[in-house]
């Protein structure tokens, strides 16, 4: 069966560029967001998030009519719901969103249709989506109760895009497929080969969920043995940089590097998803999340002892010395303050601080919430004329660009290496 309209339920960093890839091949795509504002904004061909490329392509296929959005959802093929999955305060992950897009979705469904689940989420979430759908729909069948004769297919197939680079990466990166039987995973891969060039690769839907929690996981367990490096070179008097350099000549060493910490929506929060399941069993994964969410406090203590050196050298009060914090991302070269270390460690900094706390962030046009009234937003060049004590926070390119002879500065702590 082919699939004439998708619906895309979620139209956020994930479910937006879908959207936009399926409607770029002439599919009808009908979007589904509860944001009003997110509605009204794509459907004036505009996008509410920021993602190189994104702007076009949307706006060309709103132009052309295959692309809509609306606040609840209409019949359509296919269905994918690309909606958050955080987590509570316990780390246990709060499916309210997946629940609430699924029972919406029941509404509509009809014989044949195919619903997918995009968002990160536990092991079993798939089964527990198509209970919802189920219990919702008793005069339809679902795999999990009629197999391969189901008549609604269902699949989890988890996004894997590098925020920055979407718009590529969603089309040439190789996707995982968890069907919840053989036909729904050919069903999926049927659905993604319509704008895919990477590989489906089929499996079921719970070695599918755990794969993407995996991903995410053996990268923050890989950050936060460079974090932790970072720590012992600091009491060991060795270049943390230099060190990872000269390991890296290792045939087989690939150490990432340290930083603030580890921020985004996703790396700092999908392990917790694999500790919640297994607590007793995920001892490395948990105390990799443990390790990079305290390197935020260890920086701040950097800080305070460069402070202290400042105000031992040159005789000052306190509340004389400025510190400068360059960046507020949570990696370089995007505006994306979100669960950002830097900003955690500019806040710490600035209540903490008794002068002046001056923040650098030449991708934003203003503070987030969190700095507003402790800091204040000030350009590269007044931040290094007026920063007794920088501190670096985020490796952009502009960040990298300035000439080392224009820091005059002889407290910095360097938290990227930017000045190696
Ligand atoms: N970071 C370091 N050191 C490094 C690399 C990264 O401290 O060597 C930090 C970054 O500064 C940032 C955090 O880690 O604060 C995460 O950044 P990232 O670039 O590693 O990843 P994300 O969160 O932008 O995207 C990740 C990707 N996952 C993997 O690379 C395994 C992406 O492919 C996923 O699709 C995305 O999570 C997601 O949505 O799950």
């Amino acid at each position: 069966m082919s699939f004439e309209t998708i619906s895309v339920i979620g139209l956020g960093y994930i479910g937006l560029p879908t959207a936009a890839a399926f409607a770029s091949r002439q599919k009808n795509v009908i979007g589904v967001d509860i944001n009003p504002h997110a509605v009204e904004t794509i459907n004036r061909g505009a996008i509410h998030i920021v993602e190189p490329d994104l702007d076009v392509v949307v706006r060309r296929a709103v132009e052309e009519k295959y692309l809509r959005a609306v606040i609840a959802p209409q019949p359509a093929d296919a269905f994918l719901i690309a909606v958050p999955t955080p987590f509570k305060g316990d780390h246990q992950p709060d499916m309210v969103y997946v629940e609430a897009a699924a029972r919406s979705i029941a509404t509509v469904l009809k014989k044949g249709d195919l619903v997918i689940l995009e968002s990160t989420s536990p092991v079993g979430a798939t089964e527990q989506m198509a209970g919802w759908l189920a219990d919702s729909r008793p005069d339809l069948t679902f795999p999990q109760q009629a197999g391969e004769q189901a008549d609604v297919n269902i699949a989890y197939c988890p996004e894997r895009v590098l925020p920055g680079q979407v718009m590529v990466e969603l089309i040439k990166n190789d996707r995982v497929i968890g069907g919840m039987t053989p036909a729904c995973s050919a069903r999926a891969s049927a659905l993604y080969n319509i704008f895919l060039e990477g590989e489906c690769v089929e499996t079921n839907a719970r070695t599918a969920e755990m794969c993407k929690l995996t991903e995410n996981s053996f990268r923050d367990v890989n950050i936060a043995f460079a974090n932790e490096l970072s720590l012992i070179c600091a009491a060991q008097g060795i270049n943390v940089w230099e060190l990872i350099r000269l390991a890296n000549r290792h045939p087989r060493v690939n150490i990432l590097q340290p930083g603030p910490g580890v921020g985004g929506h996703c790396i700092a929060v999908d392990p917790w998803f694999i500790v919640a399941q297994n607590p007793e069993l995920a001892r490395l994964i948990r105390t990799a999340r443990e390790v990079n969410d305290s390197k935020p406090h260890w920086v701040v203590e950097q800080v305070k002892a460069a402070v202290a050196d400042c105000l031992a050298a040159n005789d000052q009060r306190a509340s004389d010395v400025t510190i400068a914090c360059f960046g507020l991302a949570f990696k370089p070269n995007i505006d994306d303050l979100r669960e950002s270390p830097a900003v955690e460690v500019a806040q710490l900094i600035a209540e903490w601080h008794r002068g002046d706390t001056l923040v650098v962030e030449p991708h934003v046009e203003h503070l987030p919430k969190a700095l507003v009234g402790h800091t204040t937003l000030v350009s590269l060049d007044e931040a290094l004329q007026r920063a007794d004590v920088v501190v670096m926070l985020v490796d952009h390119q502009v960040f990298k660009a300035i000439p080392a002879a224009t820091v005059r500065q002889p407290w910095i702590v360097d938290t990227k290496g930017v000045w190696r």
